[in-house]
């Protein structure tokens, strides 16, 4: 009989012995009873307690918590229970209760007793719980699991501060997992035990090495056969090892499995990603004990200073994005799919890159990422600062080894990384010139060199990366730049500070003054808001328009140096940032898809860059409401640029079947100024080159320069005072136009100045969270010291709305309570002289009191909807007087009745 049909037939046989010596593994996330707990109760106090609510894994309690106006989450302590009911013949397993991840800090108490502490919220662990099980005779053992668990600051655990929200709650999925006594070690940083290599990899042939422990928990010696085979993807054995190993009672044996080398392999790559697998089996006589199964995808890959990165001997720029496990409404506790479709969302925009940041995260993106071929960063969550504690140290020493077991047998993976902008925030006290900044400096480079050394000896076949910002001299001064093998930057000019042109300067000085070290731009991005729209985008304004030219000059900027390996935007999508004010306070909105993971413009403009088909795509989808004046007095139009995003040579645009013309594509880019019409306006864009088209429809409210014309009747008008910008609100299909200055016949303020913050402060209006609203971005610009606002309506009935927000008042006392963490909030101005001043409506003294901390509370939105008549054709006329300090009006809204 030929020896692989032997092998087949045992093979066939081992499986249909008796699966009770197999390793079991079930998922335990449902029917969970959680409890908020502040009081600090006891393990025995806590299970009388009433109040238990029930919730399945994955879950977390501050879901609801960041959806609300106020700023600030839960950050304390939260107990889970659950009974297990362990089968009787379970008894001589060893039994094992898994966590992917519980954020942050994790007591295990399995029928009272502890099981297991972990630190970290981002990485699995697991602990062994048969110790604890009570078997009575053929019933189950019931086993009552207690989960402590605080995403309270400690001081101790990184992060201690971020740009995202620290979700707490067992948020990823709980296994309970029962061996056979005889058995891939179990007790290796919740890792399988097992750890494939390839030490040498080329298009003609293949190395490929097992490498972990066997243990032995019974109380006999054993004479066993370790089995190791590799499968292509079709299932074929292409490589097996055997070896026999007798195992004394209660030994743990490492072992080193090399296996025949594979001729022509079918190689690993973001085109093709194709995977083996090898699957490793612990056997005695006839009857299986164990096995583990191993993703195998074989590749080799380098950096290079000049030239960038190189995979299976070809170059290949890195292209993609980072990612958080964020979305709104779960916040964290994400089910496994949507961690599948954020990868498959990058797969699709071309990307072959993906940052996993700022930590690890659930194992379903690695899983993803060697299916779908994305290469991946992974890191640890050092961000912001260190604390100088050996607690800190080790925790980190400890999370470095727990990312890198775990994650080891992806073949998507080619960096660990494990510090995250570490200077951004010097502890109090400490500057960077004064002493104890040297000592400090000194500190985080001890910790970077401990963070290198240890992944280069756990696994010198990635690389090693440290993650900083723009900010050279310092991380320089650190030595953070020397010691990693790869220096990524974070960088923002043009958006934090600067010019754009910084980028590219910044880049070049890099490969100037280290020409020896590769890099890559780990993070740049610019804030979207996607009811946002300007002409005259600005940084800071967060518009489309302003991350859209953001985008499309980085990216230039990136392919056009070889020597920058690779680059991943800031961020797929939008995130939640509890801290964070602005115009979408608790979000970050740097991203390319909005947090229902709608795309915005720059992720047509990346997939023209990045995909390989032919590709047309008109923008502006998210901005399909549009409104603004009519071109000159006379015309029914008002001209709009739109952007068109394809990798043809050139598009043509029909405006409800009327040609526009065609025009050429630059960089990816087709610019149209658009003579959009009152109503529905079809566009179609047809490329030139390819068959390949688009279609969009673009509903616009054209609004008269005379409002008095007859030829467009006054319907209303929503204005956003002190704003260049256009405000479309898709659910309440209005559109907020910007303020404009009066002129006879139309509308406008009177005098006054736009609102600014004090000093050169960076953001657009004021960059507070306004109460009470969800239109933060009205309501944080504003007028200040008009003395009208005029509307020459036609006579009729009308209902004008005044909005209000008080933006000169100090940072609210109550913020961020749980937050022991540093917060991204700036802080606010100082709080002036009060104001009051009155409003009069057609010379009525509607508003007549109007003052800072009565009727307008600090930060807080205020609206008043008052009904006025225009008589006599002298339309509207609003008379802002003042009695001490400056007037103020942040929108108005008005409407004709009839
Ligand atoms: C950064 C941080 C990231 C922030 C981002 C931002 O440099 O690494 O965590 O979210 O900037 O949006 O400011
Ligand atoms: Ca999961």
């Amino acid at each position: 009989m030929p020896k692989q049909l032997l092998s087949c037939l045992l093979l066939t046989l081992l499986l249909a012995s008796p699966a009770a010596a197999q390793r079991i593994t079930q998922s335990i996330n449902s029917n969970w009873l959680f409890r908020k707990d502040e009081s600090q109760s006891t393990v025995a106090s806590v299970a009388a307690a009433t109040g238990w609510e029930k919730v399945n894994l994955p879950h977390t309690w501050n879901a609801a918590d960041v959806l609300d106006d106020e700023s600030g989450y839960y950050r304390g302590t939260g107990w889970y229970r659950k009974t297990l009911a362990v089968p009787a013949a379970w008894q001589p397993k060893p039994v094992y209760l898994y966590f992917e991840g519980a954020n942050q800090e994790a007591e295990v108490y399995v029928n009272g007793q502890l099981a297991g502490r972990h630190a970290g919220g981002y990485t699995a662990f697991s602990f062994p719980i048969s110790q604890f099980l009570k078997f009575n005779g053929t019933n189950p053992a019931s086993a009552e699991v207690l989960v402590k668990l605080s995403n309270r600051h400690n001081p101790d655990i990184p992060p201690l501060s971020a740009d995202f929200t620290f979700f707490g709650g067992i948020y990823r999925d709980v296994y309970l997992v029962a061996a056979s006594p005889v058995h891939f070690d179990l007790d290796n940083y919740a890792s399988n035990g097992t750890f494939v290599t390839t030490p040498q990899v080329s298009n003609d042939a293949a190395e490929v090495v097992l490498s972990g422990a066997l243990r032995n928990e019974s109380a006999a010696s054993r004479k066993l056969t370790l089995l190791t085979q590799v499968l292509d993807a079709a299932g074929k054995t292409v490589a097996r090892q055997q070896t026999s190993v007798t195992l004394k009672a209660g030994e743990n044996r490492r072992f080193r499995q090399q296996l025949p080398r594979l001729k022509q392999p079918h190689l690993w790559s973001p085109n093709d990603p194709y995977l083996y697998r090898v699957v490793s089996t612990i056997s005695e006589g006839k009857t299986q004990l164990d096995e583990v199964t191993n993703p195998l995808g074989l590749r080799w890959f380098r950096f290079d200073a000049a030239q960038g990165f190189f995979l299976n001997g070809q170059p290949l720029k890195l292209i993609g994005t980072n990612r958080h496990q964020d979305v709104s409404g779960l916040g964290n506790a994400l089910p496994d799919a949507w961690h599948e479709k954020d990868v498959r969302l990058l797969k699709q925009l071309g990307g072959n890159f993906l940052r996993i940041s700022h930590y690890p995260q659930d194992p379903t993106v690695l899983q993803a990422c060697d299916r779908l071929g994305i290469l991946t960063s992974v890191e640890i969550p050092v961000v912001n600062a260190i604390t100088d504690s050996e607690g800190f140290f080790q925790n980190c020493r400890t999370m470095q080894t727990e990312m890198i077991r775990q994650g080891f047998n992806h073949p998507s993976v080619i960096i660990w990384a494990y510090m995250n902008e570490v200077l951004l925030r010097l502890p109090e006290g400490i500057k960077r010139d004064n002493e104890p900044g040297r000592a400090y400096l000194k500190k985080v480079n001890q910790l970077a060199q401990q963070l290198d050394d240890l992944t280069r000896r756990e696994d010198p076949s990635r690389y090693t990366m440290c993650v900083n910002h723009g900010a050279f001299e310092l991380y320089q001064e650190a030595g953070l730049t020397k010691i990693p093998q790869l220096v990524g930057w974070n960088l923002y000019q043009g958006w934090y500070s600067g010019e754009l042109q910084g980028f590219a300067d910044y880049l070049d000085r890099h490969h100037r003054e280290l020409p020896d070290k590769p890099l890559l731009v780990t993070e740049y991005g610019a804030d979207s808001d996607e009811r946002l729209h300007s002409f005259q985008p600005r940084r800071f304004d967060k518009t489309t328009e302003y991350a859209n030219s953001y985008h499309q000059f980085y990216l230039k900027a990136i392919l056009d140096r070889p020597f920058v390996a690779g680059s991943t935007v800031w961020n797929l999508a939008e995130f939640s940032s509890e801290t964070r004010q602005e115009a979408n306070p608790h979000l970050n909105t740097k991203s390319l898809l909005t947090a229902d993971r709608q795309p915005k413009d720059a992720y047509y403009f990346y997939q023209a860059h990045l995909l390989k088909t032919s590709f047309l795509r008109i923008g502006s989808r998210g901005w399909n409401l549009r409104s603004g004046p009519t071109t000159g007095p006379d015309s029914l139009f008002c001209r709009q640029p739109v952007e068109i995003y394809t990798n043809q040579p050139a598009v043509r645009l029909l405006l409800n079947g009327q040609d526009l013309g065609t025009k050429p594509a630059e960089f990816g880019v087709v610019r149209f100024n658009v003579p959009f019409g009152n109503g529905m306006n079809r566009l179609q864009a047809q490329a030139t080159g390819q068959a390949v088209e688009d279609q969009a429809d673009i509903e616009f409210q054209l609004l008269p320069t005379q409002l008095t014309s007859p030829k467009l009747p006054f319907t209303e008008l929503n204005i956003s005072l002190g704003d260049a910008r256009t405000f479309t609100d898709n659910k309440l299909h209005q559109v907020w136009v910007p303020e404009q200055e009066y002129a006879p016949g139309g509308w406008g303020y009177v005098g006054g100045t736009v609102y600014k913050l004090p000093g050169d402060r960076l953001p657009y209006g004021s960059d507070r969270d306004i109460l009470g609203t969800s239109y933060d971005a009205l309501y944080e610009t504003q007028r200040v010291g008009l003395t009208q606002f005029r509307l020459d309506v036609p006579d009729g009935e009308y209902e004008v709305t005044l909005h209000f927000a008080e933006l000169e008042a100090a940072p609210a006392a109550e913020q961020l309570v749980y937050n022991l963490a540093g917060s991204n909030a700036a802080a606010g101005p100082a709080p002036k002289a009060s104001r009051s001043f009155s409003v009069l409506v057609n010379g009525v003294a509607a508003l007549p009191n109007l003052s800072t901390g009565t009727t307008l509370p600090a930060l807080q939105a205020v609206s008043y909807k008052i009904p006025v008549s225009a008589r006599g054709g002298k339309g509207i006329l609003l008379d802002f007087q003042p009695q001490t300090g400056e007037t103020i009006l942040n929108g108005l809204q008005v409407k004709r009745l009839y």
